[in-house]
């Protein structure tokens, strides 16, 4: 840094040296900071009609006599030409110097814009990006969304009836959720937060096997060692859920870059709340992402609220939409409950980062209408009109449907049967889990070391004592 501090320092002492005529430059009615702007080369016109031509005489002329020698000549013009005392060339590009004691503005005057194709009614505004969805994808859309709704309503419902343990709604965020999914290809891989199980029912995971997740049976592929909704699928690329948050942001980075190493056709897609950003994680990935152009989409569901926490005391900038470009990402804010703004950007986003192998931030505006999870009663912490309002006036299910059958595509008589077909499917699936066994007492202890260490067999010895000494504080259809 040292030498580009030195540099400049040498400029500025050879042009006071240069115009040393200062009673000229005052005569002109040239301030000293336009006077500077002289060594712009690209003025060198027009001598004679005007003061600058004067100076830039007197600049040419005293920079001769200077340089006698050319070899301290042609150093000079290397190093001076291109306004050399306004320009710091610093790692990085070049920097403008400014001689007003200037502060950069904690806000810009306006804030971000967000991107939408429809308006709240479902008509289309931006034209010129409805035809990327035809006909096929946005049935298969809607009826996604729908499935979620119905989903997220029964398995809320059982969680009430104590028949699970744990449970957390997409609601409002179907949109998000779905229309994101319908952008990506199944090689892309998925590093989720929690509340984006659509993009894993878009991908093709079974309501049984969500079921199997949630009641924790033999089916469950994570062996009913992980609270509800911590779904995972290896066939479908998509990491399983882990409850701190953030923690999958760099992990998606770390994937994304092994993508490119092996040049593949993919790119890696974390999802994750406006909460999530106020982790260390967050920071610590954008930056990696851009510093190895990592061909990563940061999917930020920015929904107003982390748990009761509400943005306001979660940050001061304007949403999350800035922070991409203070890490050099390029960047973009959508409405999240207009499912064709959000397909359209995730994926444009998706070309980007794969073509050009660089990370994408994508902000989506959204509102979390339900409670935070079953373990929370969001009517405490803020209005129940405000909820009211965004479930719906600006349900994105509606919305998007009132464009679907706008089209033609889609009729009451295929919303009846398709809400009645998805309500048996999810009963049954639910009965089906919960028959099922549960997994034997030993899982717990298994799949993390090849040989169990001694530590972790007291560990099972002592369980299995307590379970018989105490079996009424156990489940019964755990087998010990
Ligand atoms: C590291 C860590 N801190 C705190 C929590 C507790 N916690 C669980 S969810 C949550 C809120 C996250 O909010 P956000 O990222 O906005 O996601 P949203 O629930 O709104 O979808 C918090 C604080 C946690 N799981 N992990
Ligand atoms: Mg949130």
């Amino acid at each position: 840094m040292a030498f580009w501090f030195s540099r400049s320092r040498l400029a500025n002492h050879l042009i006071r040296k240069m115009c040393s005529s200062q009673n000229l430059i005052r005569s002109s009615g040239i301030s000293s900071s336009s006077l500077l702007n002289l060594w712009n080369p690209s003025l060198i016109h027009g001598i004679g009609r005007n003061p600058r031509a004067v100076l830039e005489n007197l600049k040419t002329h005293s920079a001769d006599c200077r340089f006698a020698s050319t070899k301290a000549r042609e150093e000079r013009d290397t190093r001076f030409d291109n306004d050399e005392n306004q320009v710091l060339d610093f790692p990085g590009g070049r920097v403008m110097f400014t001689y007003q004691l200037k502060f950069i503005s904690e806000s810009p005057e306006k804030r971000a814009d967000c991107f939408r194709v429809l308006d709240d009614n479902g008509q289309p505004i931006a034209g010129d990006y409805i035809e990327l969805v035809n006909k096929e994808v946005a049935v298969k859309m809607y009826s996604n969304m729908v499935t979620l709704q119905i989903m997220d309503t029964i398995f809320y419902e059982a969680q009430r009836q104590g028949r699970i343990s744990f449970y957390l709604t997409s609601i409002g965020e179907e949109a998000i959720n779905i229309a994101s999914a319908a952008a990506l290809t199944i090689d892309d891989l998925i590093f989720p937060q929690y509340r984006e199980p659509g993009v894993l029912l878009w991908r093709g995971f079974s309501l049984q096997e969500f079921a199997n997740q949630c009641f924790s049976n033999k089916a469950d592929y994570g062996k009913g060692r992980q609270m509800p909704i911590h779904y995972g699928s290896n066939k479908l690329n998509y990491f399983t859920i882990s409850s701190p948050i953030a923690t999958q942001i760099p992990q998606a980075v770390g994937a994304a870059y092994s993508l490119k190493m092996d040049q593949k056709n993919a790119c890696a897609v974390t999802y994750f709340g406006d909460g999530g950003t106020s982790e260390g994680d967050f920071h610590a990935a954008l930056n990696f992402a851009a510093v190895m152009e990592a061909p990563v989409i940061f999917f930020c569901r920015n929904n107003g609220w982390a748990i009761s926490t509400p943005t306001s005391e979660q940050f001061r900038s304007d949403g999350l939409v800035v922070r991409g470009p203070a890490y050099g990402i390029r960047s973009i804010r959508v409405d999240g409950n207009d499912a064709l703004a959000v397909y359209c950007a995730v994926r444009a986003a998706r070309e980007m980062a794969i073509n050009e192998q660089r990370p994408i931030l994508v902000e989506a505006l959204t509102y979390r209408a339900g409670h935070h999870s079953t373990s929370d009663d969001s009517t405490k912490y803020r209005p129940v009109d405000e909820i009211e309002h965004w479930k719906t006036m600006r349900d994105p299910v509606s919305r998007f449907r009132k464009w679907v059958e706008g089209n033609g595509w889609w009729s009451e008589v295929d919303e009846s049967e398709l809400r009645s077909d998805v309500r048996k499917k999810i009963l049954d699936a639910i009965q089906a889990a919960e028959k099922a066994d549960k997994p034997p007492l030993a899982d717990l202890f298994t799949d993390v070391y090849s040989d169990i260490p001694s530590n972790l067999r007291e560990q099972e010895r002592s369980v299995r004592e307590t379970v018989q000494k105490h079996p009424q504080d156990y489940p019964p259809d755990v087998p010990v």
